[in-house]
């Protein structure tokens, strides 16, 4: 349908005027709201995670794509929980203790977001205990880990320690990303996986819930 291309169009030029207009329009037609995601928002965004790991859109295009891609989310959030849409998952992500680093995290945040993940984001300097509290009483799937100072990369081991202790969250399935992070560190303290930038973090996820 031509109204999912525009819309997937007003994503990848971050244009939110244009994307909250042509949501507004579909879910007045009575279309199904989770198409609407699918096959406007998450299309949109699925070009954008392309594009970035090309390095054809850089960070400050991809935010802008984000907020386009919220506020069209803002309409169909309430009624994809009416709904009952399936979501690929529950993700809850933060930033390590010590660290106050956002804007990677936020751009995994989004990416997962618009692959379709229900996300929690539960902020930056998260001691273990806060993770371990939000994975169990989000029910998560995905436990995302982001850290940027070398300093801080041993809280990711503290976070998967406390994780793996707890009777109910040990099962999540964790990933860590960060700037000094790497595919060795991460098997070094026990993460299920690692990804070095945002769309493959998505990647990782969808792999990591499907094996
Ligand atoms: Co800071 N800082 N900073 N800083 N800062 C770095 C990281 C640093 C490399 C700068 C430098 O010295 N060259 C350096 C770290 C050195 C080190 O440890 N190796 C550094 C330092 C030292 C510090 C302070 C200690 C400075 C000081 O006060 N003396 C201080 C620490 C504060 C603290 O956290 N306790 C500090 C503070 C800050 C600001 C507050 C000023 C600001 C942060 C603002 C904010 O985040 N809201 C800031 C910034 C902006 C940076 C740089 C310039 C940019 C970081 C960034 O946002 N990059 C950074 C230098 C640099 O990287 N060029 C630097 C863009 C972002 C999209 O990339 O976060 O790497 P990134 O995320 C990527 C991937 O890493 C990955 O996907 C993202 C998208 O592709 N990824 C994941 C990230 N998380 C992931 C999680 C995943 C998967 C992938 O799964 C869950």
């Amino acid at each position: 349908m031509a109204k999912y291309q525009e819309l997937a169009d007003s994503i990848l030029t971050g244009d939110n005027v244009k994307s909250k207009e042509v949501t507004k329009e579909l879910v007045g037609k009575g279309i199904d709201p989770s198409e609407i995601l699918n096959e406007g928002l998450i299309a949109g965004m699925e070009v954008v995670g392309r594009k970035f790991k090309a390095n054809e859109m850089y960070i400050p295009e991809v935010l802008i794509a984000a907020r386009a891609m919220h506020a069209a989310m803002d309409i169909l959030k309430p009624l994809l929980s009416e709904s009952g849409a399936p979501s690929k998952g529950t993700a809850v992500i933060g930033t390590v203790q010590g660290d106050l680093h956002d804007i990677g995290k936020n751009l995994v945040s989004m990416m997962l977001e618009g692959a379709g993940f229900n996300v929690v984001d539960i902020g930056v300097d998260i001691p273990p205990e806060k993770f371990v509290e939000a994975v169990n009483s989000n029910k998560a799937n995905i436990l995302g880990l982001s850290a940027l100072l070398t300093t801080t990369m041993p809280a990711m081991k503290d976070v998967i320690d406390e994780v793996r202790k707890d009777g109910n969250a040990q099962s999540v399935k964790i990933i860590v990303g960060g700037a000094p992070v790497t595919q060795e560190y991460a098997d070094s303290i026990g993460a299920d996986g690692y990804a070095a930038d945002a769309s493959t973090a998505v990647e990782v996820s969808e792999k990591l819930l499907s094996a």
